[in-house]
């Protein structure tokens, strides 16, 4: 099994990855008693770690931001750490509040655990089915806004929010009603807001890390998990399922985190240049993980041994019904923020369809 490789995490030794000093100024750029005074800007490097593998979308999205920093920087080289090298993805977010990892994406599904109002990219039927909206509300200045406050309170900035594909139901079965839901042991990330959404189509949720979601699968502690197709192909999870069910319930979408003492450190021409590049990419990754995803369900497919269904409109509408009470319990866990957040998303999605009559 060649995925298995990829999940065996490295001890996360802070010392042997050069990030010891958390807190502190360990940066190449600090200067010791003994080095020679010189106008030079020194080498900086931006640790930037992601919660998956080589070759997938948010690897994509590293090498490019890589690549146009380092372009137009002399002295910042940007070092990549695929899921893997330094830890979970609630471990990565721990690393950036400690001020020990400058950059990490930070899938809304752990980190709500943390920031409740990102929980809001969880919920079920809330994001439109239309590609230029669902890129216009991601790119929102009054949104950026609202997520940033308590993101701050983390000692994170929201940098980026990105999208990484519909999300798909891989099982034993096909699951085509809430019904076919009945006792289903659906793996979930491990925020509670999405054991919630599991439970109101009648599943028994099963919250684990990633890494821990193919054993899961082969050794049938869980009898489906939920994520973008390019993900359920690279992991190798649909080894173990027959089925794929597309129900278009929600996109996966990820946020760009940094550290907060980090990113407010750094010199305002970078700053600037963080925000460029990450304007420039808007467009870019989601034409990458749209062909991503059609790409890796095709290898699948051809593969044989899954079947893939895709509900209709009527049959996403018992599941969109469903799911509704779901925004309640958002609410309190977010609050009056939170409120805010839904209520912002949901009108950019209702002006855009009174726009269209
Ligand atoms: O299911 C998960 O936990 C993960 N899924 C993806 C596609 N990215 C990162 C996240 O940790």
């Amino acid at each position: 099994m060649t995925v298995m490789r990829h999940w065996l995490f490295g001890a996360i030794t802070l010392a042997a990855l050069g990030l010891a000093g958390c807190g502190d100024d360990s940066s190449p750029s600090s200067e010791s008693d003994t080095e020679p005074e010189t106008t030079e800007s020194k080498p900086d490097t931006w640790r930037f770690a992601l919660e998956e593998i080589e070759g997938s979308v948010q690897y994509a999205y590293a090498r490019e931001f890589k690549e146009r920093i380092e372009d137009r920087t002399e002295d910042i080289t940007v070092e990549i750490y695929p899921f893997g090298t330094l830890g979970t993805s609630s471990q990565l977010t721990e690393l950036m509040r400690q001020n020990a990892l400058e950059l990490a994406f930070a899938s809304p599904g752990h980190l709500a655990d943390r920031i409740p109002e990102v929980g809001v990219f969880t919920l079920h039927f809330i994001m439109p089915d239309d590609t230029q909206l669902s890129r216009d509300i991601l790119s929102d200045p009054e949104l950026y806004e609202l997520f940033q406050k308590p993101f701050q309170d983390e000692n994170l900035q929201l940098l980026d929010m990105i999208p990484e594909g519909w999300m798909v139901w891989s099982g034993d079965r096909p699951l085509r009603t809430p019904e076919d839901f009945e006792g289903f042991r659906m793996r979930t990330m491990t925020s509670p807001i999405l054991v919630e959404s599991y439970r109101a189509y009648g599943a028994d949720p099963t919250p684990m890390p990633y890494s821990e979601v193919y054993s899961g699968l082969q050794l049938g502690l869980i009898d489906g998990q939920v994520n973008p197709i390019f993900a359920i192909q690279e992991m190798g999870f649909y080894e173990e399922q027959e089925y794929l069910t597309s129900a278009r319930h929600a996109q996966f979408i990820s946020t760009l985190a940094a550290s907060r003492e980090w990113h407010e450190g750094l010199d305002e021409s970078h700053r600037e240049l963080i925000d460029e590049v990450r304007g420039e990419l808007v467009d870019w990754i989601d034409e990458e993980q749209i062909r991503y995803n059609e790409e890796r369900l095709e290898q699948i497919l051809e593969e044989g041994g899954t079947e893939w269904v895709e509900l209709s409109d009527e049959e996403r509408e018992d599941f969109r019904e469903a799911s509704h009470y779901v925004r309640q319990i958002y609410l309190e866990q977010a609050g009056e923020r939170g409120q805010e957040i839904l209520d912002t998303i949901l009108d950019r999605v209702d002006s855009s369809d009174r726009v269209e009559r």
